[in-house]
Order: C-alpha cells, then structure tokens, then sequence
C-alpha cells in the first residue's frame, strides 16, 4: 500500500534500511508491540475481558495514552459495542478477548458484523504455540471455528508479525466491502521479546477491491434510467458504508425517481424526503413494496437481494431490467442477474452516475416519470404506515416508539434489538441523517441494542443514544448496563416490555393457530406444578433490575404519563436509564409479507389484501 510504501521490507535489519524520522524500530514484548500497533492504526477504543492467553497485551494497555480499554461484562457485550462504536463513528472497531470461551463468545458478534458488513477487529489471546493443538486448558480454533464469518483471520505465533498483521487487519476491515477481521496471538507470541518497526510494509497480493466503476456500464445504468417508466432506486447498507448519501439524493432529485432504502439503509435518505416511498421487505411499507414488485427498473445501490427483501425470489419484481451497483462482485447475479453490473465503491458509482445522467439530458433525453408518479402517490395516500390503539387505557407498543422518535429527534442515535420492537423502530421514527440507525439487520441477533448502544455512545459521547429493546432481547445483554453506569456511557434504554418473544409470538398467532408455545415471559399462570408467581410480581423488575445495575429506573404504563417519562430520561445524562414501557401483548407488525410467500401477497394489515386495481395486480 502506497502509504507504506516507504517502510523497511520485511526481514530487513535496521542496519540495512536506516530508519527516516518517522520511522520507529524499537526492541520490546509482543504484547508491547500490539498495543504499539493499535495506537499507530488510530484505534482508541477497545471492548474486552482478560483472561490467561491474553494477559500479556493487558499490562501495555494500562499504560498506553492513546488506547481506552472498556472491560466489558460478557465477551458478546464487546463484540457488539465494538460494531455500534463502528457503524456511529465510521472507524474500525476493536474488542479483545482470551482463549477458549472467551473468543468463542465473540463468534455471534463476529457473525452478525459479517452480515452487516461492519469493520470490525477481534484480538484473541491463544494458547501458546506449541500448545496449539492439544486440547490445552481454554484452547479453541477460533480461526477454524470464524473462518467462514470473516473477511479473513490470522493466526500468529511469530512476534515480528504483529504490526504488519495489525496494520493489515484494520486495512481488510475497513477496506472494500468492509467486516471483521480476527487475529488470534499465541501467547508466547505477546511474551517474546521482538522488534517493533513502524510503518509496516503489507502483503496483501490478490487483495484489490475494485472502486472506480467502469465508464461503459456507467453511460449504460444512466441510459436505463433515463429511459425507464417506473425505475426505483432501491438502496442498500453499502451506501450508508460508503459516505454516499449526499450524491444519493442528487442523483435522486436531478432524476426525481423513487426511492426505497432497505433495513440497512435507513438514514440513507431522508424519510420525510417526498421521493422517498420507505422501507422495502417482509415488513416494508406498502408503497415500497409494491413499487419495486411493478417496477421496470430496479436501480439497486449496494443493496444485496436479501430473502427478506425479495420474498419469493422467483415472482420478485417481475417486469424490472436490473441495475445492480456493489464493491462486492460475489452479490452481484448472486440472487438475480443484473442486466447491467458495475462494481465499484458506491460513492465513486454515484458521482459518475450524475454525470451520465447529466450528459443524458444535455443530450436532450428526458426522464420522464409522471405516470408512474400518480400511482406511487397513490399507494402512499392510500396506505399509509399506522396502528391500532391499545385496549382500553393502554399503551401501543408502536405509540411509545413513535413518540420517543418524535421527542428526541432526528439527530440521536437509536439502536433496536431484535423482533417486532426493532421493526417498529424502522418504521415509526422519522431517519433523517446516516449513522442514526443501528442494528442486526442480517444475522437478526437478539440482545445487540444495549452493548451497540454503548459502543456508539463510547464513540460518540457527545451524540444522545437510545437503545430500543424488548424485554427477551434485553434480558440477552442488559449486563452491559453495568458497564455504561461504571464508564460514564449515560445511554436510554426503552423496554417495549411486552411480556413475550413478540415476533415469535406473532408468528404462532399467525401461522400455528394462536398456541403460545414458550414465547410467554412474564409471570404466567401456575402450569407443570410450578406455583405461578404472586400477583402483580414482575421478575425480572426491570426497574429494580436497572437501578441495581447503576442506572435510573422508570416505568411507564399509562398513555398520560408518556410523554413526561420521556422528557424525565432526556434530562438524566449522568447515569444511563431504563424505561419499562409495559404495553399490550397483542399488537401485530403490519404491513407483512408472509416468509417463503409472494410480495405480491402483501398484507397492509390481517386480512387486508392491498387492492392495486390494475392489469399487473
Ligand atoms: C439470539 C437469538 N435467539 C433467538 C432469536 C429468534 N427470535 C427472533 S425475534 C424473537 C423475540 C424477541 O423478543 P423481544 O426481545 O421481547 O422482542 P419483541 O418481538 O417482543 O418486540 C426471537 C426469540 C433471535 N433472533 N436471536
Ligand atoms: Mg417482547
């Protein structure tokens, strides 16, 4: 890498290459050069636990002043900060942990960072090199064991490797389509005493993402998209990934074409934006997906033709060319063939499309989307995301998140877990700015929000950050609390506390004829001769919970008390605090398309079947 470019070679003693200024060669441990290591590549924040294997990298890391490490209460906590901290800051982000147990509790966030496409590095501790292999105490081949979930691992028993690994790691996670990287460091490896260069000089042969797009298939998308009747711009995580926003909306508004943004993407585009129809998928809004399913041309921006957005892929938007943007080659035809492919980093796709598209219509062609404009209207007046009220006197689950959203604004970080809380997240508050939205789109990891919420506010202390959570989620991480309460990491966490695994629930209400099977969470009724708790009892308290934990607890019930319980925890910033918002149980997510099921058998509510009144429908 050109940066590098200067350095001594690999191998070389000083003597042959007589350091520059700035280079340093300087003799110390292994562990001394990790933490050396990460303090050249920028990294400030590290999310870890000890332990044995990798208790030589924490004694430098005591006395390092560039590098804070924030011990975490579960390895998973770590991971999953790690990648908050990644997606708020747009940075790297680090989580550290031992052998055995340790770095096998990072497999799920490294897993969910892989789907999500997120840079992150994971440093392990592992036994020490000549123990490798011979089931020694905490031994675990965690690069074995992570190699299909990251971007790519190193196994390192040679001391002198690990600033040129450091520096490689960070580079392979940031780089490209980015995501995880782990490097695992035998423990003799952080003992031995080794020669610290800086800078380094990579190796990285066969490892070129492709970022410029090529100019024929640019003239070409441009063509297509001028050209077409009912082209929708259908908008990935990877434009998020690659700072493209602000070209997204000049494309956007010199073209005046619809815009969907998946999951991933929400923030990619201004929600209140008129030309924006929502979120496409399982949970999508109307207009969205029923724009892409009539659509002529999918004009698809490092989005990936996930099952959850497609439906069944074989009747998906049936009548559309597609243009399929990604710095991804391996998506592109994955799912569907692309008419017109074009890998490069969709930054640098998006400022030559504007360009085509200009010189398209100097060239006196002209987009010209009206017809298809009074349809898309159309569905928008017609179906518009809402809710029913809560029975008598209660709280909707969707009224609690859609207030917060409107309370606390478009500037605040929110981070959901996972089920029916998480997509009523992505539904009811308005993303108006990138980086505002956090979560496990791909992997759909229960107990991400609270460790991702205090890895986006360790990132950004001075941003407001909500956690969005439900109460099975929470009761996965909520031990991550006590280490916002002992950091000064002062997040909010709202518990849409509706004492069930609501998804699941709703899919047993849906689809296994409303039999409840283990999806019950709060104290049920007496069964299997297990005495029911007492009435009124809650276990977990998630009141008690969070104030034995550091934080404030609050509860609300009450419609009245909503916005006061809101306003209360906007004004507490020196501890974080809990909200138990109890709300009804029954509340479904609508619109829905059911899983292995046509978009085209979208239902905006139960047993509401949108009616297009067209010769496609
Ligand atoms: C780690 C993990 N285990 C299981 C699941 C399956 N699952 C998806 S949503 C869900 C229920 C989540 O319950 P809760 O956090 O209360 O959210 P709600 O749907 O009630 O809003 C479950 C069990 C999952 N996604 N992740
Ligand atoms: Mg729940």
């Amino acid at each position: 890498m050109t940066e590098h470019a200067a350095s001594p070679r690999r191998g070389d003693t000083p003597a042959a290459h007589a350091p520059g200024p700035q280079h340093v060669v300087e003799t110390m441990t292994g562990a001394q050069s990790l933490i050396r290591s990460l303090e050249a590549v920028g990294a400030d924040t590290v999310f870890g636990i000890p332990g044995g294997a990798i208790l030589p990298a924490y004694d430098p890391l005591m006395d390092s002043q560039k590098v804070r490490h924030i011990l975490v209460r579960h390895e998973q906590g770590a991971g999953h900060a790690a990648t908050g901290y990644a997606q708020a800051t747009g940075r790297v982000g680090v989580c550290m942990a031992t052998s055995g147990p340790g770095a096998t509790n990072l497999v799920t966030p490294i897993a969910d960072a892989y789907m999500d496409s997120v840079p992150l590095v994971a440093i392990t501790g592992q036994v020490a090199s000549k123990a490798i292999g011979t089931d020694a105490f905490q031994e675990a081949d965690i690069c074995g064991i992570t190699m299909p979930i990251t971007k790519h691992n190193f196994l390192v028993t040679d001391p002198a490797e690990i600033p040129r690994v450091i520096a490689e790691a960070f580079h392979i996670a940031a780089t490209g389509r980015p995501g995880p990287v782990l490097v695992d460091i035998a423990k003799d490896a952080l003992q031995a005493t080794t020669t610290f260069r800086w800078p380094v000089e990579t190796s990285l042969p066969g490892y070129r993402p492709v970022t410029k797009p090529h100019a024929k298939q640019i003239r070409e998308a441009a063509k297509m998209l001028v050209g077409a009747k009912k082209p929708v711009l259908y908008v990935g995580g990877g434009v998020l990934k690659a700072n493209a926003t602000a070209e997204l909306r000049i494309l956007a508004e010199l073209t005046g074409a619809p815009v969907v943004t998946t999951l991933m993407a929400l923030g990619a585009f201004p929600d209140s934006h008129p030309q924006h129809l929502g979120m496409p998928g399982m949970h999508g809004s109307v207009p969205a997906v029923t724009a892409l399913q009539k659509s002529d041309l999918l004009f698809t921006l490092g989005a990936r033709f996930d099952d959850r957005v497609t439906g069944k892929l074989d009747s998906f938007a049936p009548y559309a060319k597609v243009v399929h943007a990604d710095i991804d080659p391996a998506e592109i035809g994955k799912n569907r063939p692309a008419d017109v492919p074009i890998v490069g980093d969709a930054r640098e796709v998006l400022a030559d499309l504007i360009v085509a598209v200009q010189a398209e219509f100097d060239a006196g062609h002209k987009a010209d989307y009206t017809d298809w404009w009074v349809k898309l209207n159309e569905w928008k007046t017609t179906y518009p995301l809402g809710y029913e009220p809560a029975p008598a006197g209660g709280l909707a689950p969707q009224q609690v998140i859609e207030r917060i959203g409107q309370l606390v604004g478009s500037d605040a970080i929110y981070a959901a877990g996972v089920g029916q809380h998480q997509m009523w997240a992505s539904q009811f508050i308005s993303y108006e700015k990138p980086a505002t939205w956090l979560n496990s789109g791909g992997a759909g990891t229960m107990g991400y929000a609270v460790p991702a919420a205090m890895g986006a506010k360790a990132g950004r202390p001075e941003a407001t950050v909500w956690a969005i959570d439900g109460d099975g989620c929470f009761q996965m991480t909520n031990q991550e609390l006590v280490t916002c309460a002992l950091n000064n990491i002062p997040i909010k966490v709202a518990v849409i506390n509706n004492g069930s695994l609501g998804m699941v629930r709703q899919w047993q209400t849906l689809f296994y004829n409303q039999r409840y099977s283990n999806t019950v969470l709060h104290a049920g009724p007496e069964h299997d001769g297990i005495a029911a708790p007492a009435q009124g009892t809650r276990i977990p308290d998630f009141v008690l919970l969070s104030e034995a934990m550091g934080c404030v607890g609050l509860r609300c019930e009450r419609p009245e008390d909503l916005d006061a319980v809101i306003k209360q925890a906007m004004e507490i910033n020196d501890r974080p605090v809990v909200i138990d918002f109890i709300v009804h149980q029954d509340a479904m997510v609508w619109p829905m398309v059911a899983a292995g099921t046509s978009n085209d058998e979208i239902l905006a509510a139960r047993d509401v079947r949108p009616d297009f009144g067209d010769d496609l429908d």
